[in-house]
């Protein structure tokens, strides 16, 4: 049992700081076992703040406290006072110098927050109050300062000494170590402080700026890494190029360093010129990486630099708009991804991470809005909502304004608060006076938590030659909301004739401009009709193309229409959503009845769709995956998770045997010899050639097992080694042993292969998963200290295996409990993270609803619960959380 309850902290509650502090001066002495932190703050009274008494608190956290002086006297003890989470001065004049000397032990940080231990590197993470763990500070977003970094350490052990900004001086010390000052001139937040001291190769690399300034780019790894280097390099300049072209945002600094770790609790991390990645975000070679390791590096590459402006420059007055930065963030490298690589694949990839991870979120019992009313840990806030609901809010934004006005607004955003730590309300304020318009309706998606439920009815008057539509929108209660507004949003939409080509949209009363595509409309009210004109025969709309708000569509097509759609919408995400709704209908056809039969002309328009040479191949794989199982269950009332595996199993097996020759003709089509490539066209033969594969494996033929065990034999790149090895250990048998332990041998020597390894056993859908989980929990290459690994094996079981995870006998869930609760101690933001797996038991039957609260109510009662785990337990179990279904 959590002994103080935690209180949740609440915008309402904001105040700016009562100080400021314009300069930091750091000095560490680096030691794994016990490192001395001295800093020195020039402080002063903020004078936009209400005066206080005098009283000067500073966060900080697991620090043992050894000097503190003002001005260089050091204070009595009747003068302070500390506390677990705090060093309280009672009186302090309105301008002055802190410093203190701290002692901190890295080695024993297994929370990965604060300065710690990775392998032999020591580094830090501070987002979102990590630094709260390295010194007493103001560790506040909104205080902003300016910072130089001395670091002592051993050269030996420790040749690489890196901090933020500039290095301006190196010195050997007479006792054998050597000191290394880094300066940053950009004043920044305290969670952007970064340091990293290893033993570590680099490769560098540079970049001139449209002004002319000439950048060193370097990349630092652990030695034997700096083969897997160039992708990242690579990326990294598209990224800072395409910022140049698109914002107008050049680099700042003279240098920009990326460093790789391998203990991480993230994806990689923004620091001010010293970008801190997990490794699996910059490691890559052809063999060891597969194409979506590839993309998702370039994608988190440019996420890190695009902070720069979006974050670093610009950053978040409190933790609340912590949307400004990564929502904006989020759209920038969505955009850029799309302009690199394919536009329609990289949208219907991030449509399907919403609809995944966001959409059910904001239906369970944690959903809040894009910026959160309270939290209790904002570790827990990283979430989704904020991230991907926030990008779709800046995408839906740049819709409604167009790309010029757009373009002048983030122009506008950037030179008002450059430098400053601002909120969302100020960036939607650069949007409404750079257009004009009125924004008041759409500020409403910032606040207001609930994926919007559009129903459309669409009518058509042969006689008047008339098609018209009702659009009304509906928001369900959300936990502590229960009256909900209409939003404002754009609705993009097209029609089409009997041929499949777009029709001329021409509202009732507008002029006769006959131009045929796209149109956005706009919805402000619960209910909105539009009337179109001149549309003599009935037409096929496209709704909400390109998904142009982050809603769920109701509209009633028949099969027909939708098999049109998916042949014919010249919009290649509609064309896509087309065919999942198809999908999805035969498969939830088959869960309510098992013996149903699959409809003739639902495999007529798949093996259409299949020799179709129109669309792009990657496109086209995307089109022809299948909805998840774990989508299936989002669409349900109650979550029938055998009868959604049996029918999945049952249409892939169909599939597989009525389309076998075209499935084969597509596999060796698509067949790549040579040299690998990583084009959009490459790519995309990969992803057709590998699901033809997987559909030919379902069907239990010798001819699709010889196809698959040739390819993993002869496999030279991880794309398809990967997608052979996991049909064969779905196969199961001597086919997945062999394979294992052969790919076991050839790369247990590579950390992030064997993670693969043990992602591709947890992920199975053979009946003795969990046990073979439990099983290699003991592998000794197993570690919870390693949160890559967690995730490798724990976290792919609990949201990759569905199927075996909500096993009706509890095994699941009490397997995922007894996970946080040995890891909760350990890393409380994997551990909740973790937990975040059972939260959703309202969408279960009984027997599971009432094994999953069990296990929840089991977290709860432990001791020492922390505060992550606390919030996701305790509001799992609120009964303020509402019987919730996403929808579609
Ligand atoms: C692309 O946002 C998209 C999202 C916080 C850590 C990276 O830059 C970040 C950090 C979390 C979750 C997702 C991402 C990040 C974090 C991320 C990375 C790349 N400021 Br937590
Ligand atoms: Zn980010």
């Amino acid at each position: 049992m959590y002994r103080d309850t935690p209180h949740p902290i609440h915008l309402e509650d904001y105040r700016p700081p009562e100080f400021l502090i314009d300069r930091v001066d750091l000095r560490f002495e680096l030691d794994p076992d016990r490192t001395r932190v001295d800093a020195s703050l020039q402080l002063r009274r903020n004078p936009a703040a209400t005066r206080g008494d005098g009283t000067l608190r500073l966060d900080g956290e697991q620090l043992e406290l050894e000097a503190v002086s003002i001005d260089g006297h050091s204070l009595l003890p009747s003068e302070y006072r500390v506390d677990p989470d705090s060093l309280t001065i009672y009186r302090v004049p309105d301008r002055f110098r802190l410093d203190t000397r701290v002692r901190i032990h890295p080695n024993l940080n297994t929370a990965l927050e604060g300065l710690y231990q990775s392998g032999q590197m020591l580094c830090t993470q501070c987002e979102a109050e990590g630094f709260r763990r390295i010194t007493y500070f103001l560790d506040r977003p909104d205080v902003m300062a300016r910072y130089r970094t001395t670091l002592i350490a051993d050269r030996g052990r420790f040749p690489v000494l890196l901090s933020n900004g500039n290095r301006v001086e190196e010195h050997q010390l007479d006792d054998g170590r050597y000191r290394v000052v880094w300066e940053d001139p950009f004043p920044k937040p305290s969670y952007l402080f970064a340091l990293i001291a290893g033993d570590l190769s680099l490769l560098e690399d540079r970049f001139i700026t449209a002004s002319g300034r000439d950048i060193a780019l370097q990349i630092y790894v652990e030695p034997h890494n700096l083969d897997k280097c160039d992708h990242a390099m690579l990326a990294l300049k598209k990224a800072m190029l395409w910022d140049e072209e698109h914002y107008g945002r050049e680099y700042d600094l003279d240098i920009y360093m990326i460093v790789a770790v391998s203990h991480f609790n993230m994806g990689a991390m923004e620091n001010k010129g010293l970008n801190v990645f997990n490794d699996k975000f910059v490691l890559a070679r052809p063999d060891t990486a597969t194409d979506d390791d590839f993309l998702g590096i370039e994608g988190v590459i440019a996420h890190e630099y695009f902070h720069n402006w979006t974050g670093n420059r610009i950053t978040c007055r409190d933790w609340f708009q912590l949307s400004l930065k990564e929502g904006f963030t989020v759209y920038r490298d969505q955009e850029f991804s799309a302009d690199v690589g394919s536009r329609g694949v990289k949208r219907v990839s991030d449509v399907r991470l919403l609809r995944a991870h966001q959409f059910p979120e904001d239906g369970g019992p944690m959903a809040h809005p894009v910026r959160p009313d309270s939290y209790i840990e904002i570790n827990n806030f990283y979430t989704a909502t904020v991230y991907n609901k926030g990008a779709e809010l800046v995408r839906m934004q740049a819709t409604l304004l167009g790309p010029e006005l757009f373009r002048k607004a983030t122009d506008l955003y950037f030179m008002r608060h450059d430098g400053q730590a601002v909120t969302t309300d100020d960036f939607v304020l650069c949007m409404e006076e750079t257009s004009g318009r009125d924004l008041t309706r759409f500020r409403r998606w910032y606040s207001q938590a609930g994926t919007p439920r559009l129903e459309v009815e669409g009518e058509h008057d042969a006689t008047r030659g008339t098609y018209s539509l009702r659009i009304r929108q509906q928001i369900d209660p959300t936990p502590g909301q229960r009256e909900k507004l209409p939003l404002h949003l754009p609705f993009a939409l097209g029609l089409l004739d009997a041929q499949g080509a777009d029709l001329p949209l021409r509202l009732e009363g507008e002029p006769d401009e006959r131009v045929p595509g796209t149109r956005i409309l706009e919805l402000t009210d619960w209910e909105t009709r539009f009337c179109f004109v001149d549309v003599p025969e009935r037409p096929v709309p496209s709704l909400l193309r390109g998904f142009s708000a982050p809603v769920s569509l109701h509209f009633g097509f028949s099969d027909e229409d939708l098999m049109f759609l998916m042949r014919h919408d010249s919009d290649g995400f509609s064309r896509w959503d087309a065919a999942q709704t198809l999908m999805q209908r035969v498969l939830l056809g088959m869960v309510g009845d098992p013996d149903k039969e699959v409809p003739t002309r639902f495999i007529e328009a798949f093996r259409g769709a299949l020799s179709d040479t129109a669309t792009d191949k990657a496109l086209l794989a995307e089109v022809l995956t299948l909805p998840s199982e774990s989508y299936l269950g989002d669409q349900m009332d109650v979550v029938d998770v055998e009868g959604i595996h049996r029918a999945r199993t049952g249409l892939k097996r169909h599939i597989g045997l009525q389309l076998g020759d075209e499935l084969v003709q597509v596999y060796c089509e698509n067949r790549d010899a040579g040299v690998y490539r990583l084009t959009p066209e490459a790519i995309g033969r990969r992803a057709l050639k590998n699901l033809a594969l997987s559909y030919l494996m379902s069907a239990q033929q010798a001819e699709g097992l010889a196809l698959c065990r040739d390819q993993f034999a002869d496999a030279e790149n991880m794309t398809d080694t990967m997608a052979a090895l996991r049909l064969l250990v779905d196969h199961g048998g001597d086919e997945a042993h062999h394979a294992l332990d052969a790919f076991y041998r050839r790369w247990s020597n590579e950390p992030l292969v064997v993670d693969k390894w043990f992602s591709v056993q947890a992920t199975s859908s053979r009946e003795g998963t969990l046990g073979a989980v439990l099983g290699l929990m003991h592998h000794p290459d197993f570690s919870l200290r390693n949160p890559n690994r967690v995730r490798s094996l724990i976290g792919a079981f609990c949201s990759g295996n569905p199927a075996r995870f909500h096993a009706a006998d509890g095994s699941g869930y009490r397997f995922l409990a007894d996970r946080v609760l040995e890891l909760d101690p350990l890393n409380p933001q994997i551990a909740a993270r973790l937990l975040k797996g059972l939260i959703r038991w309202r969408r279960y039957d009984e027997g599971r609803q009432t094994l999953m609260r069990g296990e929840i109510a089991r977290v709860l009662e432990a001791n020492d619960l922390s505060s992550d785990a606390f919030e996701v337990a305790s509001k799992a179990l609120d009964d303020l959380g509402r019987q919730a279904r996403p929808s579609a």
